[in-house]
């Protein structure tokens, strides 16, 4: 195949005859160009996105990932994992719960394995019910069980499986639209690491200690149980509190001590009973997952009441607050591109907006 040459640009007089704006507006689009005077969106003075607020309600997303595991099994779908696509997301790009995070659910039933496989977009999971199954990372096993939060770094091997009983339906959260965006995305799909004999405790993984002639890598945090992150938060309970979020605490990687991942932060807070919080907005976004309790947040103006399992999405510079107006406690779980905003130096708040 030969190589292809450019012509020569049209120059000169061919220029020099265009005798219009609306002549000169023709030649620039036909030669991939375009004036900055014509555009209207070249500068906005607040985020804009066709993103919305919205909520995906258990009932149904459960009955729904239900029905497709009697359709068809993780060994055909690889993945059996039932993505949250924003309403406001009109592409044919990969689906997105907002402009930068990946929300979805994923089910394994017994018996059944995903195989490995590993890429450049960060994951992070929520265990929502179910116990018994398992992910390997990097050739670490881990149990996965109700109320886990685990993450799978960036360019990890990782698998899913299941031996005990009943399904196990988890929150899967991905950078994934940010990583597409950025041009950034490769996925490998042969060559995973045998799974190790041994999977370091956590008086090892929480880097309290560290061995000085091992990579660190190897003992990094995998998965924060629920009982560890309640014991935290209920220390916390008699304190202030935050007036934007309540008793909130972020789960942070102990090695670093900065996010739970390089590119997204996961946090849990408690909405202590009679709660109701100021409104905020950032310019990252958020995707919220109820845990325990029923409550409802405000998103621009717009009230969306909440159950155990529902899950919501608050795109880019969107006013939200919370409220549990219940005499019993609401626990939320929250995922968001903060730490990849703050990297580029765009991050923001607006406080009671
Ligand atoms: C992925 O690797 C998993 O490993 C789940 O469980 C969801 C969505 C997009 C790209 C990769 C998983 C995913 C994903």
């Amino acid at each position: 195949m030969g190589i292809m040459t450019a012509t020569g640009p049209d120059t000169g007089a061919s220029i020099a005859a265009i005798g219009s704006l609306d002549e000169l507006y023709a030649f620039l689009s036909d030669h991939a160009y375009e004036a900055l005077w014509t555009m209207e969106n070249a500068l906005t003075r607040q985020p804009v996105t066709t993103m919305r607020p919205y909520i995906w309600r258990y009932r149904q997303v459960r009955d729904l990932i239900m029905r497709a595991g009697d359709l068809i099994s993780v060994a055909e779908a690889d993945r059996r994992v039932l993505a949250f696509r924003n309403p406001g997301f009109s592409g044919r790009e990969l689906a997105r719960a907002t402009d930068t995070l990946w929300a979805a659910v994923q089910m394994v039933l017994p018996g059944e394995a995903a195989p490995p496989h590993r890429h450049t977009p960060s994951a992070l999971r929520f265990i929502i019910e179910g116990e018994g199954a398992y992910t390997i990372v990097d050739g670490a096993r881990v149990q996965m069980e109700a109320g886990d939060f685990l993450i799978t770094p960036n360019w990890s091997w990782h698998e899913h499986g299941h031996d005990g009983a009943g399904a196990v339906i988890w929150l899967d959260g991905l950078d994934s639209p940010m990583v597409s965006t950025l041009r950034q995305m490769f996925a490998e799909f042969e060559g995973a690491p045998q799974s190790k004999t041994h999977v370091y405790s956590d008086v090892l993984r929480s880097g309290y200690v560290e061995p000085s002639w091992m990579d660190r890598a190897v003992f990094s945090t995998l998965v924060w149980k629920l009982d560890d992150t309640l014991r935290a938060i209920e220390e916390l309970r008699g304190e202030q509190g935050d007036p934007y979020d309540d008793v909130i605490v972020e789960y942070r990687n102990p090695q670093t001590g900065g996010p739970a991942l390089p590119t997204m932060s996961a946090f849990m807070q408690l909405l202590r009973p009679g709660a109701k919080t100021w409104a905020h907005r950032q310019t990252s976004s958020t995707v919220y997952h109820v845990v325990r309790g029923t409550g409802y947040s405000v998103l621009d103006g717009q009230r969306f009441e909440w159950e155990p399992g529902d899950t919501f999405a608050v795109p880019t510079w969107v006013s939200h607050a919370h409220a549990n107006p219940t005499s019993g406690d609401a626990l939320l779980f929250s995922f968001s591109d903060e730490p990849a905003v703050r990297a580029l130096g765009l991050y923001r708040e607006q406080k009671a907006a």
